[in-house]
């Protein structure tokens, strides 16, 4: 890093060279510009002394491929993992600016959905720091997430143009660019006795790759995030249009513009579009060939490929990899079936992220033949060659066990059995998402093949949820432990115990709560309008808007609050903020109902003398990373509270319980492991387990008619969503809100996600809640247990797991490295 005043002089540059001003007449997102490249020129040495340590120790590589990267905001995070924070804010200052403004003015990278996206962020994050050699590759979608408006309480979808004015933090690298191959058909040559694949009258793009810098904590190492962008090939070029392949060229042309141009914006659901099945093949298919070239520019010995190289596919939407790497090895390569699958099937491995039967990808051959000809022949003989195994080993129920196992069935091809069949790992998330895949989602292909299963509890980067977004904790932690080192070592966080007992740290803690809190309500103010009281308990449930979430339990049981202290002279609470962020998919029309019953209740509370702010509703506009880090640190109350059985793991609840808060949840997803590390009395549980609810699905549901007849306050508050209480110009608005809870819809149960069910013993665990808040120093307690105990889910510890046990890198040495 480069000192104060070589800083100092290289923003001033920056800012005359790139807009002709000096420093004083600079806006704030020029002095932004300027910031990123004087940082970017620090880490371009140690970017190319990482790649040159690759190839001088000849590390094995790991290629983490996805579909999404919800990167965030490069700039300040940036900026901590150099060790220059208080360095650069100094600087700033003397020039009249203050970093956290600045930092303001970088677009939010949104190439991500939620969840899984972050994961994949969070793990590159690890990487790095852990001196891991590594690239993520997925595309530069030219529109990212949504940004979310609310108008009239209704989600309105605003396209996300992040690289409009230039992204600071990519390299495009054109030399490294790659063709791939889309439709045709393949036509096969016999030479020398030996039969040929060749793909014909195919239409094709040109994918460019764009890196960004991946920075470790304070360890000198750079990996890569690739992206990859497309280019069309011929640009009308006169050859084709000579040869009357006009259409063609316009094809191409056209299907270049539209490959990159958006990211699907579904969360945990597969939609089934031909444009879809393009990009993931896309960037398969480059990121494969580039990973080949490199390789072979220093091995001469293929078949050493998997000593060398391992692909992690997040996800199935990756899962393309498997035909594609076989297709280089056999057609480019020249390698038999069987060599070629050896290889494969030892640098392949799979994670799954949900159970969710809508999440799953099948996509229809005739599309997937039609649009990788070639590809498909190899699924074929993949499939072929599997089946030829189920008929040995299970000879008296091959057919049942073909329909259960195949990947080509039913005109579908399945491709999460696809990976798991030629992958050597299949990991779960978190321990009981990975019991529910071995024991009911996938027991057959864990009874078949037990080695390949493993779980891997997801986790999160402490340097951007802790470190980045809590500041006054990450200092007082520091003081508390006489040292930074949870900041690469986050089970020192368990030192903080000692101060449990403390009155005067108990203090602090929850002083430093106090402020997290005055900024978040600095922010709702300005994008909300709504006065917000900083006393008041903060609970909080941020995430996708999805059914299997209950945004809808949560805002339900606001609704029966509300009434209680507008009916109930006996009853008194303390005060609360239900504050919420979700973004609904934009085709999904049961959650954007959600967002809107959310906004019209809040309408009618929030401007409600008579309740004394007793309640408020806070729905925060296009929840996102940037914004989330200043939510989790705000946050008392974290809210989990998905149907048990249905959240493969979380990470948000991760984020909340590093910075203090609670979690009012289910038995679900890695809430189980929270509570055990916390412990029982330190968590507010609730609602059937994962055992009853798989129970009552293979029983056909439950009855949500009998709750709604025998409890009279469940069921004023779901009247009032068909009588106009929250909706007086439409009493309509929410009535398939309400039939969903009460009334069979097609195939569907009533109540699929048990809400009703689930009503009273998440009631009582908020009652629990209000207990434990009153009591000051009892809460300020669980408070800080959430932290102390929070070690287990750095995703620094995931890493070492996944490497330990799939992965077998070798970490970098870095000679330059401070
Ligand atoms: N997840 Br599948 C997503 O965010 N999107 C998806 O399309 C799929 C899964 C999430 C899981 O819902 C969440 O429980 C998990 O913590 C996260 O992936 C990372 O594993």
């Amino acid at each position: 890093m480069m000192n104060a005043k070589e800083l100092k002089k290289a923003i001033e540059d920056n800012v005359k060279v790139l807009y002709r001003k000096t420093i004083d007449e600079a806006s704030k997102e020029q002095v932004f510009y300027a910031l990123s490249y004087a940082i970017k020129d620090t880490i371009i040495d140690e970017w190319i002394n990482t790649h040159k340590a690759y190839d001088k120790q000849d590390a094995k590589i790991l290629y983490y491929l996805s579909m999404e990267f919800l990167i965030g905001r490069a700039l300040g995070n940036n900026i901590i993992n150099l060790g220059a924070r208080k360095e650069v804010s100094q600087v700033l200052e003397e020039l009249g600016f203050d970093l956290t403004d600045i930092e303001d003015q970088e677009s939010d990278p949104a190439l991500g959905n939620g969840g899984l996206g972050r994961l994949a962020a969070c793990f590159l994050d690890s990487l790095a720091t852990l001196n891991y050699p590594a690239y993520g590759c997925g595309i530069r979608y030219h529109y990212g997430m949504f940004k979310q408006k609310i108008e009239n309480g209704y989600q309105k979808e605003v396209p996300d143009d992040w690289i409009k004015n230039g992204y600071p933090f990519e390299i495009k690298r054109s030399e490294y660019s790659y063709i791939v191959k889309f439709g045709g058909n393949v036509r096969v040559d016999n030479v020398n006795g030996k039969e040929k694949f060749i793909q014909e009258n195919y239409g094709s793009v040109k994918a460019i790759p764009y890196d960004m810098p991946v920075l470790g904590y304070e360890n000198g190492m750079v990996n890569s995030l690739r992206i990859w962008d497309a280019e069309a090939i011929t640009n009308f070029s006169l050859e084709q249009f000579d040869k009357g392949d006009y259409q063609k060229a316009l094809e191409q042309e056209n299907l270049a513009k539209t490959l990159v141009e958006v990211l699907y914006p579904n969360d945990n659901h597969y939609a089934g579009k031909e444009l879809r099945l393009k990009q993931q093949y896309f960037f398969i298919s480059a990121s494969l060939q580039r990973a080949l070239d490199k390789f072979k520019s220093t091995h001469s010995d293929i078949h050493m490929l998997p000593e060398k190289v391992v692909f992690q596919l997040n996800d199935t939407h990756p899962t393309v990899a498997i035909p594609e790497l076989m297709r280089l090895l056999l057609d480019e390569e020249g390698l038999n079936w069987d060599e070629a699958w050896d290889i494969t099937s030892r640098c392949m491995a799979y994670t799954n992220h949900t159970i969710m039967s809508e999440a799953l990808e099948k996509w229809p051959i005739d599309l997937f033949k039609s649009l990788l000809p070639r590809v498909y022949q190899i699924v074929e003989e993949i499939n072929r060659r599997f089946v030829v195994q189920i008929r040995d080993r299970y000879p008296n129920n091959a057919a049942e066990k073909e329909k259960k196992m195949a990947i080509l069935y039913d005109g579908q091809v399945r491709m999460a059995y696809m990976a798991i069949i030629a992958g050597f790992s299949v990991n779960g998330v978190a321990k009981l998402h990975t019991q529910i895949l071995e024991h009911q989602e996938l027991k057959d292909f864990y009874e078949m093949m037990p080695e390949k299963f493993n779980n891997k509890t997801n986790g999160i980067t402490q340097r951007r949820f802790l470190v980045h977004a809590n500041p006054l904790l990450t200092d007082w932690i520091t003081k508390k432990l006489g040292s930074d080192k949870f900041i690469t070592d986050l089970p020192q966080l368990s030192g903080l115990k000692q101060y449990l007992n403390d009155d005067k740290s108990l203090e602090e803690f929850m002083e430093i709560k106090y402020q997290n809190k005055l900024r978040l309500v600095k922010y709702i103010k300005e994008h909300n309008g709504i006065d917000v009281d900083p006393n008041s308990i903060f609970d909080v449930q941020v995430k996708r808007l999805h059914e299997y979430k209950r945004q809808l339990l949560n805002i339900l049981h606001v609704m029966y609050l509300y009434n209680k202290l507008k009916n109930d002279d006996n009853f008194d609470m303390y005060p609360r903020t239900f504050i919420f962020g979700a973004k609904a998919a934009a085709g999904y029309r049961r959650a954007k109902q959600t967002i809107k019953l959310i906004n019209s209740v809040a309408d009618v509370i929030n401007n409600d003398k008579s309740i004394n702010g007793k309640i408020k509703v806070v729905f925060i506009e296009d929840y996102k990373v940037s914004n989330a880090e200043i939510i989790f640190a705000a946050a008392d109350v974290s809210e989990q509270i998905s149907t048990a059985s249905k959240e493969a793991s979380g990470t948000g609840n991760m984020k909340f319980m590093l910075n203090g808060a609670p979690t009012l949840g289910t038995m679900d997803g890695a809430n189980v492991e929270i509570v055990e590390e916390v412990g029982r009395d330190n968590a507010f549980i609730f609602g059937l387990s994962s055992d009853e609810v798989i129970a009552y699905e293979n029983n056909g549901g439950y009855d949500p008619m009998t709750i709604f007849n025998s409890d009279t306050e469940i069921r004023t508050v779901l009247m009032q969503l068909v009588n106009g209480f929250y909706s007086p110009n439409n009493t309509e608005e929410f009535r398939e809100i309400y039939d969903s809870l009460l009334k069979k819809q097609g195939n569907d149960r009533a109540d699929v996600y048990f809400i009703l069910k689930d009503f009273r013993s998440y009631a009582k665990a908020h009652d629990e809640v209000e207990k434990a808040y009153k009591d000051k120093k009892r809460w300020a307690k669980m408070a800080l247990t959430q932290t102390a105990n929070a070690g287990k889910f750095s995703s620094d510890r995931t890493i070492e797991e996944y490497v330990r046990d799939i992965w077998h890198l070798t970490k970098l040495r870095l000679d330059n490295a401070k």
